[in-house]
């Protein structure tokens, strides 16, 4: 049992194709700025949050010090590294991006390769760049089923107007700790 005066740590990873927005998500949730510079991450990058989530049915709040972690959207390099990246990660980001079709059932490989290091986590899927919602690649439908695949809700988010995004990183730790206590 959890006291409010304790802390959870935990470890999530944010997966997805190159350039759907898991390093402008990360930055969005931590300075809550966006950057319209292209950065391209080499390797993975870890970013520390500290939030207070609340601890299912003893109605206290706890601390939650989240590792963020961003890996790069190079396919080469999961399969040599995935131990090193996901080892120990408790929550998954799964993000696509709207405006590419390809960016949805691309996820797929991306869980598998983390689910072979981890076991099964809880999964959010990110649906990202709901501001260029004209340019829709894959309708709600689409998404709907591919969530239900895995038992797992989604979210569409904006790094760019934030939109979502902070909602999705308490929704992580508030899956990661739910299933501690079941
Ligand atoms: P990645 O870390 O998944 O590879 P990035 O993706 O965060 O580097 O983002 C890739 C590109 O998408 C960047 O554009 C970034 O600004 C843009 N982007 C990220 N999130 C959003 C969003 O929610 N809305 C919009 N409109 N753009 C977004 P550039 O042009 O700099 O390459
Ligand atoms: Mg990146």
């Amino acid at each position: 049992m959890f006291e409010s005066s304790d802390t959870m740590k935990m470890k999530i990873c944010l997966v997805g194709e190159g350039a759907v927005g898991k390093t402008s998500l990360i930055r969005r949730y931590v300075l809550d700025d966006f950057d319209d510079r292209y950065i391209s991450t080499l390797g993975a990058k870890i970013t520390k949050k500290e939030l207070r989530v609340d601890y299912p049915d003893n109605g206290t709040e706890i601390q939650v010090d989240m590792t963020i972690w961003d890996i790069m959207g190079e396919k080469g390099f999961r399969e040599l590294l995935k131990e090193a990246y996901f080892h120990g990660a408790q929550g998954i980001l799964a993000v696509c991006d709207v405006t590419r079709k390809d960016t949805l059932p691309g996820l797929e490989s991306w869980i598998a390769a983390i689910e072979t290091v981890t076991g099964k986590i809880p999964i959010e899927f990110l649906a990202n760049k709901v501001d260029l919602r004209d340019q829709l690649a894959f309708t709600e439908s689409e998404l709907r089923e591919m969530c239900a695949e895995y038992r797992s809700p989604y979210l569409f988010t904006s790094a760019k107007t934030g939109d979502n995004v902070e909602k999705a990183f308490i929704e992580i730790a508030d899956a990661i700790t739910k299933r501690k206590v079941a």
